[in-house]
C-alpha cells in the first residue's frame, strides 16, 4: 500500500477476471469490454485501446482570458453540482458577489428541487434559485467544482440554452463539455480558483467574498488537513483572514453546529461497521429510512466518510448510501496512495484521490458486494 500508481490503467490487467460485470447496470464509463477473457499480467497490453474514442478537445484558458469572458457578459447563471458541498455553495457565491461588483446580472442556480443544504445557512445572502424554475437565457453559464454534466441535474439543459459556457473546477475526471475551461486538478478547491480569479479583477476581495472562498477551502481540505492541503491553502487563508474571516468562527458553524441527531446517524453508522483487508478497508451503510426517522436531510451524511477513515489503521473508507430507486451512493475517503478518485471514475463516478463518490444502481447488498470486490481486487493489485 506504499506505491504510487503507476496509473489506473495499469490495474485493468488484473481486474478484467470481473470485466463480465463491470459493464452491467452502474453508468460505467465503458473502458473494460464485458465478456473480454481473462488477461494477464498488470501491464494489460490487450486493453481494447482502439475501440475507445480519443478525448476531445478542451479549450482550457488562463486567468486573463477568463477576466474577458466574465467582462464580456452581461446575464449570468452560475451552478456548482446537485447536493452541493461546502466548495460548491462557496465558490458560487463568492462568484455571485463577484460579478454584481462588476455590474453584471446574476443568478446562481440549484441543480436539484430541494434547498441548498442548511449546514451553510450562516453565509450571507444564502440565496438560489431552482434551475427547474429558472426562465432566463443567459450570456454565459458558469459550472462550479463539477467535472460532468451528470453532476447539474437541471442545470444541464443551461449548456445547450446559455450562448457561452465556462467551467471552473479541479476535479480529475472533466469531461470537456464547455465551451471554455478554467481549471486545476493541483487545486485543493474550486474556491482557490475563484479566490485567484477575485484577486486578478479590478474589484477589491469583500469579507463576504473571503467568507465564500474560506468555506470552500475549509471543506474541501477538511480543516486543511487532507492530502490536498499545500501551501497555497494557508496562503489564499491567510490573505482572507486578512479581510476579516475568523477562522474559528466559520469552524464552529460547519464542524461543531450538529443537531442530536446527526450525531444519533454517527452513532449508526459506527454500529455498522465492517471492515476488510487486515482492516485497511471500512465500510457502512445508510438505509433508506434513517435519515428520516431521525429527521435529518441528505446532506448530513456529507462528514460521515471522514469519520470512518479517522480510525488508525485504516486506509480506505466507504459509505453506502441507499436511495432506492436512485440508487446506492458511494461516497469513498482515502488516506493512502490508493487513487479513490480514479476509482470512482472507472465506476462511472468521480471526484479526487483522497475523496470520490460513484452510484451504482444495484441492490444494497448487492452494491456493497460490488464495490468491494474490485476495489479489494484493485487494491491487490496495487
Ligand atoms: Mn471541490
Amino acid at each position: 500500500m506504499s506505491k504510487e500508481p503507476p496509473s489506473f490503467a495499469g490495474l485493468t490487467g488484473e481486474s478484467m477476471s470481473f470485466a463480465g460485470s463491470t459493464g452491467e447496470s452502474i453508468d460505467s464509463v465503458g473502458t473494460t469490454a464485458p465478456g473480454r477473457p481473462k488477461s494477464v499480467g498488470t501491464t494489460a497490453p490487450g486493453r481494447p485501446l482502439s475501440s475507445e474514442v480519443a478525448p476531445k478537445e478542451c479549450k482550457s484558458i488562463q486567468l486573463e482570458e477568463v477576466l474577458e469572458v466574465l467582462g464580456a457578459s452581461e446575464v449570468v447563471a452560475i451552478s456548482g453540482h446537485i447536493n452541493p458541498d461546502g466548495d460548491a455553495i462557496g465558490s458560487t457565491l463568492a462568484l455571485r458577489d463577484l460579478l454584481r461588483a462588476m455590474g453584471k446580472k446574476v443568478d446562481v442556480l440549484l441543480g436539484q428541487d430541494h434547498p441548498a443544504p442548511e449546514l451553510y445557512e450562516f453565509l450571507p445572502d444564502y440565496e438560489f434559485i431552482y434551475a427547474s424554475e429558472y426562465t432566463g437565457i443567459p450570456d454565459l453559464f458558469i459550472v462550479v467544482d463539477a467535472a460532468t454534466t451528470k453532476r447539474l441535474g437541471n442545470t444541464e439543459r443551461l449548456i445547450e440554452e446559455a450562448q457561452h459556457i465556462l467551467v471552473i473546477d479541479h476535479h480529475t475526471n472533466y469531461e470537456c463539455f464547455a465551451e471554455y475551461y478554467f481549471g486545476d486538478d493541483k487545486a485543493p478547491a474550486t474556491a482557490s480558483l475563484i479566490w485567484k480569479i477575485i484577486k486578478a479583477s479590478k474589484i477589491e476581495p469583500t469579507l463576504n467574498m473571503a467568507s465564500y472562498c474560506y468555506v470552500g477551502i475549509m471543506t474541501d481540505t477538511g480543516r486543511f488537513a487532507y492530502r490536498s492541503t499545500d501551501r497555497s491553502s494557508f496562503v489564499d487563508a491567510i490573505e482572507m483572514i486578512d479581510r476579516g474571516v475568523s477562522p474559528s468562527e466559520m469552524s464552529q458553524y460547519v464542524y461543531e453546529s450538529k443537531s442530536l441527531a446527526a450525531m444519533r446517524l454517527e452513532a449508526l453508522i459506527i454500529d455498522r461497521m465492517h471492515f476488510a483487508a487486515d482492516e485497511k478497508v471500512v465500510y457502512s451503510y445508510i438505509l433508506p429510512g434513517d435519515l428520516s426517522r431521525l429527521g435529518l436531510k441528505r446532506d448530513d451524511t456529507e462528514q460521515l466518510p471522514s469519520i470512518l477513515r479517522s480510525i488508525k489503521g485504516v486506509e480506505i473508507a466507504m459509505l453506502f448510501r441507499d436511495e432506492k430507486k436512485e440508487g446506492v451512493r458511494v461516497n469513498l475517503r482515502s488516506r493512502s496512495k490508493f487513487n479513490v478518485g480514479a476509482f470512482a471514475s472507472q465506476h462511472g463516478g468521480g471526484g479526487h484521490r483522497g475523496a470520490a463518490g460513484l452510484t451504482v444502481m444495484k441492490p444494497l447488498d448487492e452494491a456493497i458486494d460490488y464495490v468491494l470486490k474490485h476495489l479489494l481486487e484493485d487494491l491487490s493489485a496495487f
